[in-house]
């Protein structure tokens, strides 16, 4: 029945000592919701057909004295209605003391987030990126804050969901009933890689885990070996290049630039590295990073030409790894195929042929 009724919800396995509980609570409310959906199309549909009009005349006969139902029919609905009330506010508010207070012989971590990676220490000094190590069948109390935005701690395995808060400690904790690779998400948009803020909880036996404590990650079984390295490969630091069009979007530059050859309100980055640039009022040129530098924090010192002078300074706005990753970028993309530079009319892709074409040498 549990089974049946997980796989009909698509809910993961339950694998934690509450998630069974979590989940009776979300069935029964479902069940009651949905047969008292049915009962009302049923009555409703009864009387539908039992009461439809049969005869041509319209007018409504008089009902003489209001007919009232029976008074224990509506006693019975009434307390019906207040025992199911009560009924969920107390498996509810069970489960929410249960979810709220670890046991007191809890192992402690402490967890701090940020853009966009789950970092995890541990009382002895150990710390990971990504991977968090517990033993099975003890109880975790996670202790979490995070460093920039508002994250949430959520392993669906697990049936727990907390959201990690900066400059606060949130707590949330944890029994892992077997051993196991277990998905960690963040659910709470907290910027551009967001959906790649993952990690894995890895449960090891009691002896699995002791020897992870003694000897770090070599000394653990395959199927954690296997998670970790998917979940360090996930995590690993991003290439310059996709740095750079992080803090391009980040910056909006991509509002006017695009990466892909096509014309915008700025030259497009395609093709610009090393090109000859024409600039307004004659004279050219060299893309190099000097000019690239030149025009973001000093965009009207000379202008592409045939641009207008729309651009933003961005001196003091943006960090100098931003910029040589805007730079890698855009020596990444050289080869991207482009057209002839032109400025944008706002209506379609081009325009005239280029007064400010560039020529690659
Ligand atoms: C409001 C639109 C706009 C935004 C936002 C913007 N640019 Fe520009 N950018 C332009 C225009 C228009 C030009 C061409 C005129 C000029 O040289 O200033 C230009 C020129 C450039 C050039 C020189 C390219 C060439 O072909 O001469 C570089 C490099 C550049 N921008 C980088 C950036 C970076 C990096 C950012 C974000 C940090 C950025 N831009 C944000 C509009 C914009
Ligand atoms: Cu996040």
């Amino acid at each position: 029945m549990n089974d049946l009724l997980r796989q009909l919800l698509f809910l993961p396995e339950q694998r934690s000592s509450l998630a069974g509980e979590v989940d009776g609570l979300h069935y029964f409310v479902i069940l009651v919701t949905m047969g008292g959906a049915a009962l009302i199309t049923l009555i409703g549909g009864y009387f539908l057909i039992r009461y439809r009009r049969r005869v041509q005349d319209t007018s409504t006969p008089h009902p003489g004295a209001f007919a009232r139902p029976a008074l224990f029919l509506e006693t019975a609905a009434l307390f019906g209605l207040g025992f199911l009330f009560l009924t969920f506010w107390n498996i509810g508010t069970r489960q929410f003391v249960d979810l709220r207070t670890p046991p007191e012989d809890a192992l402690d971590v402490y967890v701090t987030a940020k853009q966009w990676m789950w970092k995890f220490s541990y009382p002895e000094g150990e710390s990971m990126i990504s991977v968090l190590y517990v033993p099975a069948r003890r109880p975790v109390r996670l202790v979490m804050t995070s460093r920039d935005v508002v994250h949430s701690f959520f392993v669906p395995e697990f049936r727990i969901k907390q959201d990690v808060v900066p400059g606060r400690y949130t707590t949330v904790w944890f029994e892992a009933s077997e051993p196991g690779a277990y998905p960690i998400l963040c659910t709470e948009y907290c910027g551009t890689s967001h959906s790649e803020m993952r990690g894995q909880v890895i449960a090891l036996a009691p002896a699995d885990y002791e020897r992870w404590l003694a000897g770090g990650a070599a000394s653990t079984p395959a199927f954690a070996q296997e998670a970790a390295d998917r979940a360090e490969l996930a995590a690993a630091e991003p290439t310059m290049p996709q740095r750079g069009e992080l803090a391009a979007a980040r910056h909006n530059c991509l509002r006017c630039h695009t990466l892909d050859g096509t014309q915008h309100v700025g030259p497009t980055w395609a093709g610009l590295y090393r090109a000859v640039v024409p600039l307004e009022g004659g004279g050219e040129r060299v893309a190099d990073e000097a000019y690239i530098t030149e025009s973001i924090m000093d965009p009207l010192a000379v202008l592409h030409r045939g641009f207008s002078p729309v651009m933003p300074s961005y001196l003091g706005q943006i960090t100098p790894p931003d910029v040589a990753a805007i730079i890698e970028l855009i020596k990444s993309i050289r080869d991207v195929p482009h057209g002839p530079v032109v400025p944008w009319d706002g209506v379609s892709g081009g325009g005239a042929p280029a007064p400010g074409g560039i020529t690659t040498p």
